[in-house]
């Protein structure tokens, strides 16, 4: 029996979460277009006959410049410390020295694969310069090349991960897909929404909180709230006549009865904590 914590690591928008989800097989991390969608640590594991490995998605890795994103670094830093197997996910599309730069700031005592991911959008040419480029650095023990987003390479990738897992009982029961509570998963789900409604500011001065979840005899009744920061912002979350927190609560509700596999009831409520990004009780609170 193999088994082994097989963290994902690489800057905002690499297709970090979009990994997860492939290697799982389940959505379990949010992804948008936007860089910084991830701001959790997210557990997935997988139970094969004679493996486990528990991946973790991590949020992109920037400097701090709110208490938020430093509880962000953090969860980077957590799996840095607990990982045995490190996945660097780099996007072909992103200047490769860079990504090159945050792998060796990171100091990895853990063999690393470097995953070249959007393979889709590029040509060959591209990906054997990239490949090229990577075998070369002293961290990398492997280089795969996938699509994370058309999930082609992944089989090859768990090949990959496979012979550098140690050997080990697993940590979970074999059913377990993640460590997380329901809870989590469905504040996150009404966060991607904010993710692809909003523009600029918004979704980065935003979070949800979950108040309450009570699973009755034909539907699940959840009410969440969504922090802002601004007055301002109100305005522009709850739209003309309530019209875009509508679609919020629609598109979010949809989502979350997929997850759940049962009829969701969905109260949305808009509230304002003026930086609540910077406040350490606050974001306690809403499980940061
Ligand atoms: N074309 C293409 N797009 C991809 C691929 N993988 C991810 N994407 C897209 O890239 C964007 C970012 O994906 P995420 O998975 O959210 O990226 P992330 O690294 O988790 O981002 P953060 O959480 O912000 O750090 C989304 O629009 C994805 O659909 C891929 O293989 N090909
Ligand atoms: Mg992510």
């Amino acid at each position: 029996m193999k088994s082994g914590f097989v963290n994902i690591f690489g800057k905002p928008n690499a297709g970090k979460s979009t990994l997860l989800n492939a290697l799982i097989g389940e959505k379990l991390a949010i992804v948008s277009p936007k860089v910084q969608t991830t701001r959790h640590r997210i557990k997935g594991i997988l139970t094969g006959d004679d493996y486990q490995i528990i991946f973790s998605d991590t949020p992109g890795i920037i400097e701090p410049k709110y208490k938020l994103h430093e509880k962000m670094m953090q969860a980077v830093k957590s799996s840095l410390d607990d990982a045995d197997v490190a996945l660097l996910i780099v996007d072909i599309k992103d200047d490769l020295q860079e990504a090159n730069e945050i792998f060796t700031s990171l100091k990895l005592k853990v063999p690393a694969i470097v995953i070249i991911n959007k393979a889709d959008i590029v040509k060959d040419e591209a990906i054997n310069k990239a490949k090229e480029f990577f075998q070369h650095q002293h961290y990398c023990k492997a280089v795969a090349v996938i699509s994370a987003l058309k999930k082609k390479g992944i089989d090859e990738l768990l090949k990959i991960i496979l012979a550098l897992l140690p050997d080990g009982a697993p940590f979970y029961e074999d059913d377990n897909l993640s460590d997380l509570p329901t809870k989590f998963f469905v504040g996150e789900l009404i966060r991607e929404k904010i993710f692809y409604l909003y523009q600029d500011e918004i979704p980065y001065h935003a979070t949800v909180l979950v108040q309450e979840f009570k699973e009755k005899h034909t539907l699940v009744k959840i009410a969440a709230d969504i922090i802002l920061q601004r007055e301002t912002q109100k305005g522009i979350v709850l739209g003309e006549g309530g019209k875009m927190i509508k679609e919020l609560g629609t598109q979010a509700r949809k989502d979350i009865e997929q997850f759940l596999g049962r009829k969701v009831f969905l109260e949305l409520f808009v509230k304002v904590r003026p930086k609540w990004r910077d406040n350490e009780l606050q974001l306690k609170e809403y499980g940061y």
